[in-house]
């Protein structure tokens, strides 16, 4: 079934946008399987707001996203990894959007998995122009988000808040197909996931918590397998399908680690709670956390409940 044929039959107040994110990330899966002889690979001239030098698949993605919310008459503003500020849209629209265009960057050139990540709520102010207010709002009064993954496949996960749908491209048709309409993320798992080099900055709980993975227990399989792609896109779309756990956590110098809040890990926290799973910063759970600053970062340990759960136990004592 086509995402088109599946919003026939089951219409949601964000389909048009969602439709509107999918045909552009077609457009970006085009653009990154034909990056090198489009010469889209290697980076701009420039630095964004989270001082990172911008990519020209970074930039591409951001006006490819930029312009899907300007088709799409629900969306009253935009905000992105790459830009600074939020983006005024359409003043009569409802819906705000937090967008990670790119996530992976550090894998585009080596064509490793990479992604989209968006996450969407219902603007606080009126009408007119949007302002900061309406996009500091927690994961639990999301109204939808999702990821697309540009990997040996390109797919699509999202939720508008009833399970979460994947939907794979066709490209011999050149449409979104349905594989999944409720993917269920595994309660347990044999996968951790996390830049195992930075061991030494991350806080004690993390150091025993894959002290805990890495440790022999016959009865539940440990030690457990270790996996990192280095795009959250790639990593979580592994641990909804198989299970495990992905962790960006913080460091002993900085409490709010590297992922950030309104378009990493709000989403993949919304998706994975819609699929059973869970994900928080250490003690709380990401949903709950009131966002204060535009691209504010936050500690992330997602996926399995088991294996989350565990973290928060050592976390916790
Ligand atoms: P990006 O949005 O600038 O690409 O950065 C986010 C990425 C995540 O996809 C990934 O989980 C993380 O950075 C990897 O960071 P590190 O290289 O420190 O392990
Ligand atoms: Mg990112």
């Amino acid at each position: 079934m086509t995402l088109q044929d599946f919003f026939k039959n089951n219409p949601t107040p964000i389909s048009g946008l969602i439709a509107s994110f999918a045909n552009g990330s077609i457009k970006i899966s085009e653009s990154v399987r034909n990056a090198a002889t489009l010469s889209l690979t290697g980076s701009l001239d420039e630095v964004n707001v989270q001082g990172e030098i911008v990519q020209k698949l970074d930039d591409f993605s951001n006006r490819v996203m930029m312009d899907a919310c300007h088709n799409e008459p629900s969306v009253a503003g935009y905000l992105s990894e790459e830009n600074e500020g939020i983006t005024s849209i359409h003043e009569s629209g409802e819906y705000v959007i937090a967008v990670d265009p790119l996530d992976g960057s550090s894998n585009i050139d080596v064509a490793a998995p990479i992604g989209t990540i968006f996450a969407v709520w219902k603007r606080k102010s009126k009408s007119g122009a949007v302002d900061e207010s309406d996009f500091l709002q927690k994961g639990t009064d999301c109204v939808g988000a999702g990821f697309m993954l540009y990997g040996s496949s390109t797919l699509f996960l999202f939720s508008t808040g009833e399970g979460v749908r994947l939907f794979s491209y066709n490209t011999a048709s050149g449409q979104y197909e349905l594989v999944k309409d409720n993917l269920l993320l595994p309660e347990k798992g044999k996968i951790y996931s996390i830049n195992q080099g930075s061991m030494s900055k991350f806080e004690d709980a993390t150091t025993q918590f894959v002290n805990y993975c890495t440790a022999i227990e016959k009865a539940d399989s440990r030690p457990y397998s270790l996996r990192y792609i280095g795009s959250m896109v790639g990593d979580m779309y592994r641990t909804f399908v198989k299970g495990g756990v992905f962790l960006y956590p913080a460091t002993k110098g900085d409490k709010k680690g590297k992922l950030r809040l309104l378009y990493e890990c709000i989403p993949m926290s919304y998706l994975a709670e819609k699929a059973g799973g869970k994900g928080i910063d250490g003690a709380n759970r990401i949903l709950d956390l009131q966002p204060v600053s535009l691209h504010e970062r936050s500690a992330i340990i997602i996926g399995s409940l088991e294996l989350v759960n565990k973290y928060q136990e050592i976390y916790n004592s």
